[in-house]
Parts: C-alpha cells; structure tokens; sequence
C-alpha cells in the first residue's frame, strides 16, 4: 500500500508479488519471500535496497534509494505443476504464497517467454530520484533479448534504453546485461523486450515512480495510490507469436489475439464447448469513501485496442504517459499499446463488488474479446451480484479517445489525448512559427498482391507479413522500411544509412534500410505523421527519450492524403501565427487516426539514437520504426561504461 495509508487499510491482499505493507518494511518473512523472485545482488559494495524496500511510501520518503532487481528470461509453461504448490486456499481465494511460480494467464496451457516464472514480470515500484538496477539474466536458450523502459528519458544513460542493434547488442542468452538509470521522470510507466515478437510473448512489466506530497500536483486529488492498484492490460495468444509471423493463410490466419489479460490473469472460453477455463480473475480491493489512484498501462502488442471500464464508475483522468493533466471525468478507457493512463476511482457505491471489463476494439473487433477482474469494496463479497458483462464494442458515457477522433471540437460523448491541459507548464518556445526541423512522415504498407514475383525472387529476402487476408505487405515510414544496422550506432557508429530525403538511387520501394535522421541538439523538432491507409488500423506511435506535445490530430478524406496534408500543413501555419494552439499536452505514445494524421514537437534537449515507431510489435518487425540521432556523440553523447557489449559482422578474408 502506499500513500496517505490508514492503518486500517492493512487488510492486504497478498495475490500477487507485488503486493504487501509497505509503509511497513514488511516482516523479514514477506521480504525474504519477496526477495526470492526478485534474486539478491552478489559482488557488490553497493548498499542496494530491495524491491519491497523502494516500493514504500514516497509522500513521506526523503532518502533516494539504489532499487536492486533480478531479473530471469527464461522459457516457461503456464498451467504447469507449480500450480499444484501453490493453489489458492478455500478460506482465502486471493492468496498466493509469494514464492508461488505459477503462471495461471487465461487458464489454457502454452509456452511463454517469462521473466522470472510471472506475467506481467516483477512489478518495479520506485520513488523518484532513486536508482533503478536491473540484472537482465538471459536464460532462454539460444534467444536473445533486451528490455526497455518504456517512457523514461535516460539522460545520461543512453546506452540503456534497451533497443537492440540502437543502443546496445542484443543480450545474448546464457549472459547478463546490467541495467543502471536514474528514476528521473515520475509517473507511471512499464518495461518489455524491445526483441521482436517477445514482449506478447510474456516479456512485460510494470514500472511506477512515485512522488513526493509536494512534488505530486495531482496529490490531493486522491487519498491512495496503492502498489496493488496497477491494472496492466495485454493481449495475448494461445501459442507464440513466432506461429503468426510472418503468418499463416489457413490455420489460424493473422495475427489477432486470442485473449486479453488483466494484470495477466483472466479466463477464457473456449467457444468450441463453451466451457470457459477456471482460472483466477484479478480483484481490486477498495474501501467505500475513499478515492484510489490506479495506474492502466496498455501493454498490447498487435492492432487490438483496449477499452475499459469500471461497471457504476466514474473515472477521473490525471494523467497521460506519466504527465499530469487538469482532470477530466470519463467513463471508459480506450487505449493503445504504449498508452498509459492514470485515473482516480471514488468508491462511493453501494458496498459491494463491481467488474472491471477489458474489451479489444478497433480493427479486431470481430473477435469479440472480453476479459473481466473485480472491483471489491471491503465487506462485501468478491462475486458481483450482476452477471457477466458480454462483449460491447463501444461502452455508454464519455469515452476517452472515441476511435473516430474528431478531435477538433469538444463534444460530450469524448475527448481525445489533445484535448486536455497540462499542468506542467509548457514552454512557450515550443509555439515558435517555424520549427528548426519540419518532419513530414507518410507511413503505411507496401502491399505485395501481384507482385510476388518481386518478393519472392529468388537470391533475395525481403521481409514481410501476412495479415488474415493473405497478402503479403511490409510496412514504411517515408517510403523507407526499416531494417537495424548489425551493431548499435550509439556505441559502435554507423555506416549506411537511409532517410527520407536521401534514399539510394537503387533502392527500390519500400526501400529496405535503416532509417535514420540527425538533429542538432537543442533544436525544435516537429512531426507530421499521416496514415496513407487507414483500413481501421490505429496505429500508436511512441518516441523514446522525450515526451512531445500534441499540437493536432485530424482525420483526412480516404483520397488524396498528400495534397489535403498541404491544405492542413497551411492551416497549422496559420495556428501557429495567429498562436491559436492552447493545450499542447505531453505525450510519448499517441494514436494516429485511422488514414489521418498527428502534428507534434518537442524540444531534443536529450541526445542520443532514439527509436520513434509503431508500438504494433508485427509492424515493427516488417519495417514501421525510425531513429531520431540527437546531438553530437563525441560532444554531447556520454561515453558507453567500460566493457560495454560489442558485436558486429565477421567477414575475414577469404583464404
Ligand atoms: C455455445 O453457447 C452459445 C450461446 O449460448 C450457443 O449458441 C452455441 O450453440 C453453444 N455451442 C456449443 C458447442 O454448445
Ligand atoms: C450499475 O450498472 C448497471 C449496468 O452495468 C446498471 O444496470 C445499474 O443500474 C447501475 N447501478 C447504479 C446504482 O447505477
Ligand atoms: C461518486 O463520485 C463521483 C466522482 O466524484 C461523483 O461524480 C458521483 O456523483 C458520486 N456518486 C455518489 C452516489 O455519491
Ligand atoms: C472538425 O472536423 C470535422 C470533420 O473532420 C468538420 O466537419 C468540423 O467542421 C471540424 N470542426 C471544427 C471546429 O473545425
Ligand atoms: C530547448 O531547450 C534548451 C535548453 O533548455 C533551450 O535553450 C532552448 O531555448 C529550447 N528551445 C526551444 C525551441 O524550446
Ligand atoms: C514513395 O513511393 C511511392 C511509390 O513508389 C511514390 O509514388 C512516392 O512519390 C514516394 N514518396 C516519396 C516521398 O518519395
Ligand atoms: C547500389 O549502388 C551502390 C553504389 O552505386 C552499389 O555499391 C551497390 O552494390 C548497389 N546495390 C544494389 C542492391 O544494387
Ligand atoms: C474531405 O472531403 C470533404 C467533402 O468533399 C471536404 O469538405 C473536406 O474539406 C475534405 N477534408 C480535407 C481534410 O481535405
Ligand atoms: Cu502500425
């Protein structure tokens, strides 16, 4: 539990690792259990702090903490025997011994890639300006992998942002690669593989930071901001993702999803019995009077978006990837992937217990996913007295991002990620007519139908993936599709490298290279990105190393997206001098309209290689992901720490 905590509210619920007292050290008991999951730091003169340590109350904490973590990539099975060790008790259905290394998921038993035998993998819970160490144990045999944190900055650790073949080699199973940041940006945030398909895999988790009293400005919005009161939603298949890349056409087709998670727990049904699996369901536990702060974080990965909501709930939205906004009620949630959004809940109904219900919307609609947790008041019992809620692809009330993003206007029924302000106040330089770069980013597919004389001619290998229909398309930004040089630029420099003003006169389209393009330090850089397909697909793009502020989001007519840019190029000139933009709040993800278009800036005060891409894993795979290279790396770049990891191509001479 962590702020404003009332010793009544001690009644814990230990389901899962992360929870426990934790205004309290907790008994030596709980943090030996604790520790076990979470591994021991060995060879160090470091004082490191233990996960239940950093996960304490930041309102009142005045001392900056090392947070130690292990972290184990392993391959591993749901539904496995560890089950049998450690099944909920009759009297107590919500408690898991801690030591627990059970992966129940969705009930149906597979294959995932798992960080230490849990999904989502340890929560990491901190307070602002501590330290944040990660051992990245890699034993999945012969995968490698990398993790980045997702939303924080990594100033002056560039090298550890986690993309491989960007800033770093890829970590190479049977090693481990040691993480080191400074938890400098508050907010709520997470971690994942940054190695292709590997994060729906299992290979996600939760990253908090907490604040002062006095640094939070939402703090009095809220009476608790529990350990507990994550709710993580993923997508998730009953198979690895590998089996849906680059795709199948006749069994199991495409690259939906079969289930939803929340907090990596739910049920499922098979719909070929209609017997629906017996697994846990995540509870959050609430007290009546009380306003709780909970932290969603979308950890999808395909091109399902979430909608959630809290059955007789109100929301009230603070914030958006970490960044305070002036609160707005709403009544469901659609998010993303890489979206986070943090509200605050008043339990004020009716003592008794509520569902929360996550449904996939958007282009995977027509699978109809829904996933259910609970919403406990203390005192009553866990089972809501209504029945089920079924799949409903858009719910009543006030949606935030209503998948039709008429964001212009304000209207009743929506509001979208522009339209709130931030409370961190902006920059006013950020409003300056002409930016030092202007980045117009057309993005979508190349699509292969009829041209597959091209694609599969032999001597070559294009990269590509199979949708449900059966056409083969790789994906662009600017007509580049993105490939990563063979070792990281950050610490090994770069060769050849494409952008879009410069393409190789023998590169063909989609021009297969890495898209790369530089950008002085200190400068104003604005990205008009439109969608030159639309076809339903909403595609969340994220920048690494900043937050940016949205100036516009748009929607443009199905032909002719080039030209209506101009005309909307025109107009935000016009914005921009008649200083008609207000709002301008900070995101590091956000949606672009299916065929529209996203008009941002920020300022690269951050040098480094940052990846800005589609948080779609299968549409980074194919080519949907850029890097802006900030800054001069002998000037402004740190250097790499000694023994940094270095790989590269062999080619001797040949002999
Ligand atoms: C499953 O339930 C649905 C709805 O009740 C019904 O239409 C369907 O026939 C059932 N299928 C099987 C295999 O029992
Ligand atoms: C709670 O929501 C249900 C529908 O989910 C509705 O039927 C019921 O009237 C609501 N109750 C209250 C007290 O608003
Ligand atoms: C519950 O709290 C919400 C949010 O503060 C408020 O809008 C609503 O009117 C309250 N409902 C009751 C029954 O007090
Ligand atoms: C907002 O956009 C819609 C269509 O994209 C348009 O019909 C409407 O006039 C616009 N509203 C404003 C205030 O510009
Ligand atoms: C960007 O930030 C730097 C450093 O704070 C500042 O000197 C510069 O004026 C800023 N530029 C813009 C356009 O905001
Ligand atoms: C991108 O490629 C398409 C198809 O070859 C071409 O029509 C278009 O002009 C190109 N755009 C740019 C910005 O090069
Ligand atoms: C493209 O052109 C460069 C230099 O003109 C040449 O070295 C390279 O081999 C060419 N690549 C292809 C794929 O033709
Ligand atoms: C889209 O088409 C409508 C009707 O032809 C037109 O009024 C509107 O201006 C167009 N939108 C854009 C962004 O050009
Ligand atoms: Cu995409």
């Amino acid at each position: 539990m962590i702020m404003k905590l009332r010793i009544t509210s001690v009644v814990i619920v230990i389901h899962t690792l992360i929870s426990g007292a934790i205004t309290k050290r907790g008994t030596p008991e709980e943090r030996q259990n604790y520790d076990i999951s979470y591994g021991k730091p060995t060879n160090s003169n470091v004082v490191f702090s233990t996960p239940q340590e950093c996960a304490r109350d930041c309102t009142t904490s005045k001392s900056r903490l090392t947070c130690y973590y292990h972290f184990t990539l392993e391959c591993y099975t749901t539904m496995n025997r560890a089950c049998n060790l450690c099944k909920p008790s009759n009297t107590n259905p919500l408690v898991h011994p801690p030591q627990c290394q059970c992966i129940e998921g969705d009930g149906y038993e597979r294959s995932v890639l798992s960080i230490n035998r849990m999904l989502p993998g340890p929560s990491i819970q901190v307070c602002q300006y501590d330290r944040v160490v990660v051992d990245v144990e890699n034993k999945t045999p012969a995968l490698e992998a990398t993790i980045h944190w997702h939303g924080i900055f990594q100033e002056k650790t560039q090298y550890y942002d986690g993309v491989p073949y960007v800033t770093q080699c890829p970590i190479h199973s049977g090693t481990t690669f040691r993480y080191q940041f400074m938890a400098a940006n508050a907010g709520t945030f997470f971690y994942h593989s940054h190695s292709a398909l590997h994060k729906i895999n299992g290979q996600y988790g939760s990253l908090i930071i907490r604040q002062s009293a006095r640094a939070d400005p939402q703090y009095k919005l809220y009476d608790e901001d529990l350990r507990t009161h994550v709710i993580l939603v993923s997508d998730y298949f009953h198979e690895m993702a590998e089996d849906r890349y680059p795709g199948r056409i006749i069994r199991s087709p495409g690259q939906i999803p079969d289930n939803l998670l929340i907090n990596g727990k739910g049920r499922w049904t098979n719909l070929d019995t209609n017997q629906t699996t017996t697994s846990q369901r995540e509870i959050f536990q609430v007290k009546r009077g009380n306003r709780y702060r909970f932290r969603i974080i979308n950890s999808f990965s395909t091109n399902c978006l979430a909608e959630l909501t809290v059955q007789n709930h109100t929301l009230l939205l603070i914030a958006q990837d970490g960044d305070p906004v002036v609160p707005k009620p709403v009544n469901s949630i659609i998010s993303g992937s890489g979206e986070r959004v943090d509200v605050v809940l008043t339990a004020n109904q009716t003592v008794g217990s509520y569902w929360v219900q996550l449904t996939g919307v958007g282009p995977c609609n027509r699978a109809e996913l829904n996933q259910l947790a609970i919403l406990q008041y203390n005192g009553a019992s866990n089972v809501p007295a209504t029945p089920e809620p079924t799949y409903r692809p858009e719910q009543p009330g006030i949606k935030y991002n209503q998948l039709n993003f008429l964001c212009n206007e304000t209207r009743p029924e929506a509001i979208c990620a522009n339209q709130f302000r931030p409370v961190i106040k902006v920059e006013s330089t950020i409003l300056k007519v002409k930016p030092d770069y202007r980045f117009i980013l057309p993005f979508g597919f190349y699509n292969y139908d009829g041209q597959e004389n091209v694609l599969y001619q032999p001597g070559t290998y294009r990269h590509f993936l199979i949708p449900a229909n059966g056409i083969p398309f790789a994906s662009h930004i600017n007509n580049i599709s993105n490939v990563f040089p063979s070792y990281p630029p950050i610490s090994q420099g770069v060769k050849k490298y494409c952008n879009g003003n410069k393409l190789p006169t023998n590169c063909t389209v989609p021009c297969e290279c890495s898209h790369i393009v530089d950008v002085k330090l200190n400068s104003l850089v604005e990205v008009i990105l439109y969608d030159t397909f639309g076809n339903e697909l909403i595609h969340p793009f994220h920048l690494h190393g900043y937050s940016f502020h949205i100036f516009d989001i748009g929607n443009l007519n199905t032909t002719g997206k080039d030209n209506q840019m101009k005309n909307v190029i025109a107009d935000h000139d016009r914005k921009l001098k008649g200083q008609k933009y207000k709002l301008l709040p900070r995101k590091d993800t956000v949606l672009v309209p299916s065929g529209g278009y996203v008009i941002f800036r920020f300022n690269a005060t951050n040098p480094g290689w940052w990846l800005f891409h589609c948080h779609f894993i299968y549409h980074m795979v194919v080519g949907m992901e850029m890097v802006f290279h900030v800054g001069n790396d002998d000037n402004d770049l740190p250097r790499v720490p000694k023994h940094f990891p270095r790989c590269y191509n062999f080619k001797p001479e040949p002999f």
